[in-house]
């Protein structure tokens, strides 16, 4: 079998990158292309991405990818979830909004005031985040204006194509997709006052959007298809996770982690509703079952903190060893206090919530941090087991997440289960998985999918220690 290329366009919300990905018998690799940074920019109405930024970054670095590689068969684009722009008349109506802005907070109060959260429990499966999608939309002054509601990736393919669709995965963090027949909820947006129209045509991973545009293959040096992929990013994540039985949780780890089992069936408990656990669809209308664990935003907006300080960068492997040397317990806080959710300040509000215990050196509160998102992790783990009635015997940590070593020790410690950390680039290996597939260039199950990657990424696995 010959080897076949793909690019990869894969959006953090601290950086992104585009990828070529390598796929064949036994080989599945990445080259990376381009990384470039990404992050909330204060505008005078809040805070946004500066998209227009990234979407040139996508082009010069698709064009980038085909000049290094000229066999380059597709594309596919994932990205974090929920965010959106508004079109008309083929244009964007505004700079997308930064899910961190604050004026959610009146979106939340106006729609729970229209269908109470559980009854939105029952309808979408989705746990409570006050930036889902439908929240935004009720405070979107140009919503009325729109034609149509494109999160991050499908505006990108839209851009790319001419195409305007919703990938289904990430459909269906927006909290109008139906748990369970995973199509539009159509009386729910109407009620919230989201127009159906502006709902696009739904389609699963594996689709073929449509062709770059003439232009714009002129420009990258290929005429090229765009193929749908699991276009939320922890979707991605989650194909190569490399889970070998029912008994393995994923914690997709960078600027959040994301820490669950997959599931055939959803959870629509009273209790996986108080638990506050999601059912986000899967490639393959598998379920993610899993909760948001505020991840690595705690340290790097920490260390950002403390580089605007020091006005010098800081050295991140060494503030971490210098971590993992401190002796003694650390005092815990809660990772997911909503207090934390905002940029700026960061050490500030942590130390707010530790109170007279905060660490005083960097290195005690780095690992104060550490320990706690680990805290928070294995909570989140124990209770997916316990509400799925699934015993869990291992946890596979991907992502940025796991290059932390002193996390992937500390969440083994605190959870009694070995973790298998890696592959560090799942995202852009399940977007690269998804195109091959569909190109026919890649096994069909997501379980021969996942065993290419058990195959080519061996995971470091961390013991837990008594
Ligand atoms: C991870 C992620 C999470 C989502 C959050 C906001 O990058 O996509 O899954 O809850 O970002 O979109």
């Amino acid at each position: 079998m010959t080897t076949r290329t793909v690019a990869a366009v894969d959006l953090g919300a601290t950086s992104g990158r585009v990828m070529i990905g390598r796929i064949g018998e036994g080989v599945l690799d990445l080259e990376l292309v381009s990384r470039f940074p990404n992050g909330p920019v204060g505008r005078e109405d809040g805070l946004h991405w500066d998209f227009g930024a990234l979407y040139e970054h996508v082009l010069e670095g698709l064009a980038e990818a085909v000049r290094r590689e000229p066999g380059i068969e597709s594309i596919g684009i994932d990205s974090w979830a929920v965010d959106y722009g508004l079109v008309k008349d083929a244009e964007l109506l505004a700079e997308p909004f930064h899910y961190r802005d604050e004026r959610t907070a009146r979106g939340v109060a106006e729609v729970h005031s229209i269908a109470p959260f559980d009854e939105l429990y029952r309808r979408n499966g989705l746990q409570f985040l006050p930036f889902n999608t439908l929240y935004q939309y009720r405070v979107d002054a140009h919503l009325a204006e729109a034609d149509t509601a494109l999160l991050i990736p499908d505006l990108i393919a839209f851009l790319l194509t001419g195409a305007a669709v919703a990938e289904r995965t990430n459909a269906s963090t927006t909290g109008l997709l139906g748990v369970i027949d995973g199509e539009w909820d159509t009386a729910l947006a109407e009620r919230l006052g989201v127009p159906s129209r502006i709902l696009p045509t739904l389609i699963d991973p594996g689709t073929t959007i449509g062709r770059l545009r003439p232009e714009l293959a002129a420009r990258i040096g290929k005429d090229l298809p765009v193929i749908a992929v699991g276009s939320h990013d922890t979707a991605s994540a989650v194909v190569a996770a490399p889970l070998s039985t029912p008994h393995s949780a994923y914690i997709s780890c960078g600027t959040w982690g994301l820490v669950g089992i997959e599931l055939a069936a959803p959870v629509l408990t009273d209790a996986a509703r108080d638990a506050n656990f999601t059912h986000e669809l899967s490639v393959d209308r598998r379920y993610r079952f899993l909760h948001n664990v505020t991840g690595l935003w705690l340290l790097s907006e920490t260390v950002r903190a403390w580089e605007a300080e020091d006005g010098s960068a800081i050295d991140l492997p060494a503030l971490l060893a210098a971590a993992s040397e401190v002796s003694g317990d650390v005092p815990l806080f809660d990772a997911d206090d909503p207090s934390l959710s905002a940029p700026g300040d960061m050490p500030a509000r942590i130390a707010a919530l530790l109170g007279v215990d905060a660490p005083a050196s960097r290195p005690a509160f780095a690992r104060s941090i550490v320990e706690s998102i680990a805290t928070a992790f294995a909570q989140a783990v124990q209770t997916a087991s316990a509400l799925s009635g699934r015993e869990l015997d291992r946890i596979h940590l991907v992502g940025g997440g796991s290059l932390n070593r002193l996390l992937c020790q500390a969440t083994a410690d605190r959870t009694g289960l070995p973790v298998l950390a890696g592959p560090v680039e799942a995202t852009a290996l399940g977007n690269v998985l998804v195109q091959a597939r569909a190109l026919g260039a890649a096994p069909t199950s997501l379980e021969e999918l996942r065993a290419l990657v058990a195959a080519t990424h061996e995971p470091e696995r961390f013991d837990p220690r008594a």
